[in-house]
Order: structure tokens, then C-alpha cells, then sequence
């Protein structure tokens, strides 16, 4: 049987991991692209390193940058990739509105070098295309839930630079007959979700307010809805996608939504602390309505006796607030579910508790201090 031969950008971030993983279990050869970094930046992916890497090995890794023309023209004629899966980008939806200029460089034009590579180096008839689209593009539509023919309307840079990259893959497929796909994901989270997105910075969060490291939980708009999904769902539609005949866009998503606030509610809820809201507007604050101590202490293996009933754990800070937002995202995946016979595995309440466990064992490992307990000096509050 022959081997193939993988190639992913953005090997380091969250689906990075988790294709990386899915498809060594398949038995690919994959070549994951990094890009330099001051500290390590690998963490997702040590355990799936190998000491004795050579160019033999299951997985090797390269340095690149999707704002690097030759360098990634280099990669891709270097390795022959069977198949691309184009996972780097700008991925903060927030930060966006800070670095508009970059994230168009490595989202939209990062996504038109790689198609340039496969055109360029000849490869179109031997190297499928994903990219990694996203439910960001539908933005303000009025229609709901969204599918593959819902009309896009994007609210942030980021969103404008994915339909630019959207757009340029449906275009190389028609133009020049490349095997690219689009995956158009609705948002999808893990134990390993950047610390920044709402998810993670919620169970994490939590967990820092149940081990005494951390008092507050500053949130932005407590009213968006979004359809999360699990990453690991996620990464198993990518492949799908490249193992069809022929290249089309797909829509991945759960069909339920939910809001940030009654996210933050099952988060506490997994602890034992039962969370309620009161106030309005930018004053609407989370409190602790009441604590389960079985529950609490057989998680955290602690007492929760610093926490109080009625005590404010979640505050607004407009800062959170984006310039342009979406309030409501849900999306409808009967495509996918009908020809790549994908559906989720793992449901929302399933996800969140996995979530909590692994913040709260992460923390623990992290700042409990053999003699005295949780070091309470060093707080991580100050979580972007
Ligand atoms: P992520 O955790 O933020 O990972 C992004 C990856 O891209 C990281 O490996 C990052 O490197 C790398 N990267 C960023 N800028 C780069 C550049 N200029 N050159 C090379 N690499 C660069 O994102 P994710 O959640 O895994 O998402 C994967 C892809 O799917 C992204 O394109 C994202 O926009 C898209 N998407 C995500 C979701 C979602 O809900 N997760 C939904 C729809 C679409 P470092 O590790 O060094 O930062
Ligand atoms: O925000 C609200 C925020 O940053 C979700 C990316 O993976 O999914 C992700 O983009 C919602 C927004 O994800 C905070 O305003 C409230 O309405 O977790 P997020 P996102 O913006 O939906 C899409 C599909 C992608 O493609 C992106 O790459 O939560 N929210 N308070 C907050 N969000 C953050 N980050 N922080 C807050 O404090």
C-alpha cells in the first residue's frame, strides 16, 4: 500500500493537533509547517514527536510563514504533498480589528500563495487542497441556520480575509481543475482551544476561581449565540472532504446554538457551582447561586470554603466588545451529513465537562505547591 503524504499548516494550533494525530493514525506521512517563535510553541504536539526524526519519519516538521511566498513554494515542491490542509492563520476574530493588514496577508493571501504553489509546480492533478473556511463569512446574514448557499456578509477582518480565501479556492478549482475544498466550520473547541477564545477562557477561568487562584471572570457580550462544536468531530470532516472524487464545500456544524452566558452556566455547573445573573447591560454581573460540595470537592479535591453564596464571579468589561459583531451563528450540515456521512460524536455537555476536568488538572499541576498549597501570589486574572 502506498504511503501518503499530508501537509499542514498551522500544525501548532488546535486543529493542527488534532488532524496531525488523526491522520498518523491512518498511517500518513505528514509534514507539519511551524513557524519560528522566542519560546516553544509545540506544546500540542510534543507527545506526537519522535526522537529519532528523519525524513523516514511518520512526522516531520518545517519552519514556515503563510506570509513567505518562496519559502512556501519551496515546501510544497520539497515535500509532493498528496494532500494540503491550510490550517495557519490570524485566527482571533478580535484581534482582527487590531492587525487588519497582517491577517489579510497570512489568511487571504497566504491561502492564494499555497494555490499558487500547486499551480505553479504542477502539481493539480496530484495534490488536493483544503482550506479551512469558516462561519465567520456569513456574519450579519438574516438567515438561519446557515448553509452552503446562505449569502455571506462578514463583520471583522478576519472575515473578509476568509472569503477572500474562500472565494480564490472555489475560484483554482474551477479555474485550473484542482481537487479544493472548503470546509466552512462553525466554531469548534478542545481542552487545547487558545486561552483567548471564549470557551477556554471561561472553563479556564473557572478553574482558577475554584482552586483560589482567581476571583473574577471579565467577559465581553454575554448575548452571542454560537454552534461549538469539538474540534476532534472537526478535523475527521477535513479528511473526509480530500477522500472525495470530487472537491466541493462543505458546511460542519452541530445545528445547536448556544449562548455565551448558558455556556458559562454548564461550565459551572460541571464544579458544582451553580451560577445565576442579575443586572443589565454592561452591569450584569454572575454570581454563585448555590455550591454542591460533593461535586466541587470531587473534582477540585478541595473544600470550596473560599467561596461564597452570592459572591460575583463574572463582570463585564466592554473591552471584550468587537467593533462589529455577530450575534447569532448556527449552522446546518445536512451536506456533509448526506455525502461524507459525517455527523458529531461528542455533544456540547460531553465537551465542556472534558474541558473543566482537563483546566482544572491543568492549573493544579501548574500552581499547586507541594508544602503550602495554591500559590494565591501569582493571580491569572490578567488572561487576553
Ligand atoms: P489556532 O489554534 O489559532 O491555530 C492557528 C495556527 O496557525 C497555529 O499553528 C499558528 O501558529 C499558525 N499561524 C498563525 N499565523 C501564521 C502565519 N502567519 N504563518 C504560519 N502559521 C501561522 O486555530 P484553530 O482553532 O486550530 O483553527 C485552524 C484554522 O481553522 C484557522 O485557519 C482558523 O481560522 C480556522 N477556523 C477555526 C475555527 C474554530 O472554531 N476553531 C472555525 C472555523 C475556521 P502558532 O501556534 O505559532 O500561533
Ligand atoms: O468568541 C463573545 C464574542 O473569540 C465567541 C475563531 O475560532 O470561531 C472563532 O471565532 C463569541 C463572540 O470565537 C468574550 O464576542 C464574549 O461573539 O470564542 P470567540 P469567534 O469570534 O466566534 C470562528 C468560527 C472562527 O473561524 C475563528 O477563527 O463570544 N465573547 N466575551 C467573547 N469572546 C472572547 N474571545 N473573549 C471574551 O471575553
Amino acid at each position: 500500500m502506498t504511503v501518503k503524504t499530508a501537509l499542514i499548516t498551522g500544525v501548532t494550533g488546535q486543529d493542527g493537533a488534532y488532524l496531525l494525530e488523526f491522520l498518523l493514525d491512518k498511517g500518513y506521512r505528514v509534514f507539519g509547517l511551524k513557524r519560528r517563535s522566542s519560546l516553544f510553541n509545540t506544546g500540542r504536539i510534543d507527545h506526537l514527536f519522535s526522537m529519532e526524526r528523519d525524513e523516514e519519519s511518520a512526522f516531520n516538521y518545517a519552519y514556515c510563514d503563510m506570509t513567505d511566498t518562496s519559502n512556501l513554494i519551496r515546501l510544497v515542491n520539497d515535500i509532493q504533498p498528496d494532500e494540503i490542509y491550510n490550517l495557519a492563520a490570524m485566527s482571533h476574530v478580535r484581534v482582527s480589528f487590531d492587525m487588519p493588514e497582517y491577517t489579510a496577508n497570512s489568511d487571504a493571501l497566504g491561502t492564494l500563495r499555497l494555490l499558487e504553489a500547486i499551480r505553479i509546480l504542477g502539481l493539480k492533478d496530484k495534490t488536493r487542497f483544503y482550506q479551512a473556511s469558516s462561519s465567520e463569512m456569513y456574519g450579519n446574514t438574516i438567515i438561519s441556520p446557515q448553509n452552503e448557499r446562505t449569502p455571506f456578509y462578514p463583520r471583522s477582518p478576519y472575515g473578509v480575509a476568509k472569503l477572500y480565501a474562500y472565494w480564490i479556492t472555489v475560484n483554482y478549482r474551477e479555474a485550473y481543475s484542482i481537487h479544493a475544498s472548503n470546509g466552512i466550520l462553525f466554531n469548534h473547541e478542545s481542552p487545547v482551544r487558545g486561552e483567548t477564545f471564549v470557551t477556554r477562557k471561561i472553563t479556564r477561568a473557572l478553574a482558577g476561581i475554584a482552586l483560589n487562584l482567581q476571583h473574577t471572570l471579565y467577559l465581553g457580550n454575554l448575548d452571542a449565540s454560537r454552534d461549538w462544536g469539538h474540534a476532534r468531530d472537526y478535523v475527521k470532516a477535513m479528511w473526509l472532504m480530500l477522500q472525495q472524487d470530487q472537491p466541493d464545500d462543505y458546511v460542519i456544524a452541530t445545528g445547536i446554538t448556544t449562548k455565551v452566558r448558558e455556556f458559562a452556566i454548564k461550565a459551572f455547573k460541571v464544579a458544582g457551582i451553580s451560577l445565576d445573573f442579575r443586572g443589565k447591560g454592561i452591569n450584569e454581573e454572575g454570581y454563585i447561586s448555590a455550591i454542591d460540595k460533593d461535586i466541587f470537592s470531587s473534582l477540585t479535591g478541595i473544600s470550596p470554603d473560599h467561596l461564597k453564596v452570592g459572591q460575583t464571579v463574572i463582570k463585564i468589561d466592554p473591552f471584550y466588545f468587537r467593533p462589529t459583531e455577530i450575534d447569532l451563528l448556527v449552522g446546518d450540515s445536512t451536506k456533509a451529513r448526506e455525502k461524507l456521512g459525517w455527523k458529531p460524536e461528542y455533544s456540547l455537555d460531553e465537551m465542556i465537562k472534558e474541558m473543566v476536568i482537563s483546566d482544572i488538572n491543568l492549573m493544579k499541576k501548574e500552581y499547586y505547591l507541594n508544602k503550602g498549597g495554591f500559590n494565591t501570589i501569582r493571580q491569572v486574572e490578567d488572561i487576553f
